[in-house]
């Protein structure tokens, strides 16, 4: 492992999963219980936003009953002491990495805990419920949403999300299906430009045919064996 000097992570629900919170596509999983173009598109929130609103409100009160697990500190300890560049990025919208310690974490499909005001379109830090329309804390107009990414829109920091995949030496999917783009689109990026590609997951995701190797398993026991294999050389 010694000649890898740029690393990117991405991330899904399945390094949550162990801390309690549901993954989207697993039986019993949050789209078995919610219909997605009720609570995940642009247009279900025009047509319903008392349900949207309560759908996130609720997830975001969850989050103060969960803890990081075994593998969000094995990324925050690589992020410590792994000499060379490291991008993680993650699909979740909870904030496990940052309480596990990781400080640099890009959320490609935003955070429970972030607001997006729809009338001046700045985000900002949000604990509270939205149900009761509460002001924008920068405009005072009370439009705020979930800042999410919802099916349609676009993810954040795509441009240098890219520019990271394609200079890395080992691209690591962690705990991801693989069903939605442009995420699951990354492994065939990192492996075009010439990286060696490493699943790790419960299942198979559904690229998992372009991945260099795939270790199946439980994110809490794969993620610190993977990084102490880094960190110990
Ligand atoms: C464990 C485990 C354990 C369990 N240990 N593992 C082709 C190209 C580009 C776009 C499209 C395309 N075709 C269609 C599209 C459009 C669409 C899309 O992908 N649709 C698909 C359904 C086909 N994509 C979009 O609309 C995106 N925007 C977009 O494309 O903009 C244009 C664009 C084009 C080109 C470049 C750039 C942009 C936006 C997608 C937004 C997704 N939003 C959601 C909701 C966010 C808010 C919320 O949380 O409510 O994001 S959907 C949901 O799925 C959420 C997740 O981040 C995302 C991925 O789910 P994830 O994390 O993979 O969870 P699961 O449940 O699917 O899987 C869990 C995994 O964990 C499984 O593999 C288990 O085995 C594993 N696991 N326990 C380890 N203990």
């Amino acid at each position: 492992m010694a000649e890898i000097a740029r690393i990117v992570i991405l991330t899904g629900a399945g390094i949550s999963a162990e801390s309690g919170i549901d993954t989207f596509r697993a039986a019993g999983g949050l789209w078995e219980q919610h219909r997605v173009e009720d609570v995940a598109t642009p247009e279900g929130f025009a047509r319903n936003p008392d349900l949207v609103l309560n759908f996130y409100d609720m997830r975001r009160a969850a989050l103060a009953r969960v803890a990081p697990n075994a593998a969000h500190l094995a990324l925050a300890r690589l992020e410590r002491e792994f000499a060379g560049d490291l991008l993680l990025v993650t699909q979740n919208v909870d904030d496990l990495h940052e309480r596990g310690g990781s400080a640099r974490v890009l959320h490609m499909h935003g955070e429970l805990k972030s607001a997006l005001c729809q009338a001046c379109g700045m985000r900002s830090r949000w604990e509270q419920a939205m149900i009761d329309r509460p002001p924008c804390p920068v405009c005072q107009a009370r439009a705020l949403r979930p800042d999410v990414v919802w099916f349609g829109e676009m993810p954040y920091q795509m441009g240098r999300i890219y520019q990271a995949l394609a200079a890395c030496d080992l691209f690591v999917s962690i705990g991801t299906s693989g069903a939605v783009y442009p995420a699951a689109g990354f492994v065939a990026e990192a492996r075009d430009a010439g990286a060696r590609c490493l699943e790790l997951n419960l299942e198979p995701s559904e690229g998992s045919h372009l991945f260099h190797e795939t270790r199946l398993g439980a994110a809490s026991r794969l993620v610190p064996e993977w990084v102490e294999e880094v960190l110990g050389g």
